[in-house]
């Protein structure tokens, strides 16, 4: 089975949000014209505590963009985003979401980030993604979605070391960019671990 794997397409990382991706608006008419060509969609939501540790608010002296530890791990500090409950925290409202099927939750631990939709950053809890993704007999992944760099570049490398036969449609992604070459970056990782890489007219 083929499985769209629609990561965070949430109101705060489109533009005007609070973790706002530049471009992130645009994928959601690429994602629109995809949706209806696979034989499940599940959909991740970025859906953190108000108090979650990722966020700068929650550190005393520390900026937006600082790095700190979470349990001996360097953690950048975001602002605050997808509060659960929040108007930021819900799927764009533009997006097809009568085909979605499944949403996954994550970084709902106030103690730990969780870039990944299969597991939290220091690999210790799993969402339930994979046991879904069983259960719908996927054979073959499909991923887009925000961010390039950060949670689709995450939620790729788990899905590709789980064994998933996984594809990247560039086109339907959007980096954040907190340097200018992390989307490449990301797209040579994710390439080197296994994922096949196509822009949406490919499909
Ligand atoms: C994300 C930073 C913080 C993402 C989530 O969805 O890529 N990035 N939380
Ligand atoms: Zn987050």
């Amino acid at each position: 089975m083929k499985t769209l794997l629609i990561v965070d397409v949430q109101n705060d990382f489109l533009p005007g949000g609070a973790l706002a991706v530049a471009g992130g608006d645009e994928i959601i008419p690429v994602i629109n014209q995809l949706i209806d060509s696979y034989d499940h969609v599940v959909a991740t939501l970025d859906y953190h505590p108000a108090d979650h540790a990722s966020f700068a608010s929650q550190h005393n002296g520390k900026a937006v963009g600082d790095i700190t530890q979470l349990a001996e791990k360097p953690q950048i500090l975001w602002p605050d985003h997808c509060v659960q409950g929040t108007h930021g925290a819900q799927l764009a409202s533009q997006l097809d979401s009568g085909l979605i099927d499944h949403i996954v939750r994550k970084g709902q631990i106030q103690q730990v980030d969780s870039y990944s939709g299969f597991f939290d950053n220091h690999q210790q809890n799993d969402t339930g993604l994979n046991q879904l993704l069983q259960r719908l007999e996927t054979t073959e992944l499909h991923v887009c979605g925000l961010a390039t760099d950060y949670c689709v570049k995450f939620t790729v490398l788990d899905a590709l070391q789980l064994g998933y036969k996984t594809t990247l449609i560039k086109d339907a992604c959007r980096a954040v960019n907190l340097q200018p070459t992390d989307e490449q970056n990301a797209h040579q990782e994710m390439q080197l671990a296994g994922c096949t890489m196509i822009d949406s007219k490919q499909l």
